[in-house]
């Protein structure tokens, strides 16, 4: 699965954070083919282990799957981790922008890179400027911009006119999808807004049609 084939489809990316295995398979079965994307971290891997993961991808290989690995390490490590990860199906992977263009992974899948988070301080919010620097200079997909935070999405969809721009804190911690769009986020990461919901698809419906209206 390509990511530009659902951009502009779809701005919802489900992620999935459940300790019991079943509930991953609960709410793709819940919300079936109106989700196209998934973002899946360490939690999944911890609660389903590797194989589980796996699985969990080739029974839904309609959709586009990103592993969350915020990565950090060195770059022969980050390599063996993106290996092994587009070996589990992950179309796509998250890296810390902080670690610069000479720890990033080679492109084995899809590079998505994080330039700062939801919640801080941290020290993205003091260097922002040389983050989004650092994250040029990095093969990539993608950002990751933290989708409560709406001013930081405006300078970054300025600095990156054509990079895939996903932005998670959408609803649980105070995010509003419609906002994100309209500053230049092209997907809403969702998480306990969905996955917790008492009605996942209907969540996600309505994600959706405040993602189309794209108001603040
Ligand atoms: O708050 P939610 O339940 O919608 O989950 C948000 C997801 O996005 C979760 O998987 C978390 O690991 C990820 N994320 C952030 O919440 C904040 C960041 O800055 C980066 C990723």
């Amino acid at each position: 699965m390509n990511i530009e084939e659902i951009r502009g489809r779809s701005r919802v990316i489900l992620a999935i954070d459940e300790e019991e295995p079943r509930k991953y398979w609960n709410v793709l079965d819940a919300v079936g083919s109106s989700v196209k994307a998934v973002k899946l971290g360490w939690m999944a891997i911890l609660s389903l282990g590797s194989d589980g993961v796996k699985s969990l991808i080739n029974g839904h290989d309609d959709k586009y799957f990103i592993m969350d690995a915020k990565m950090a390490d060195v770059n022969f490590i980050n390599e063996k981790i993106a290996r092994r990860m587009a070996g589990l199906g992950f179309d796509g992977i998250i890296m810390h922008g902080f670690i610069g263009p000479s720890n990033a992974p080679p492109s084995v899948m899809d590079v998505f890179v994080l330039i700062s988070m939801t919640q801080g301080p941290t020290l993205y919010d003091a260097s922002l400027e040389r983050a989004m620097d650092y994250t040029k200079a990095i093969d990539r997909r993608g950002i990751v911009v933290p989708g409560n935070k709406p001013d930081i999405i405006r300078k970054a969809r300025e600095q990156f006119p054509s990079d895939v721009i996903i932005s998670p804190g959408i609803g649980a911690q105070g995010g509003s999808i419609g906002c994100a769009v309209k500053h230049g986020a092209d997907f809403g990461i969702v998480g306990r807004s969905i996955y917790e919901s008492s009605d996942p698809v209907e969540s996600l419906k309505r994600l959706e049609r405040e993602a189309a209206e794209s108001q603040c």
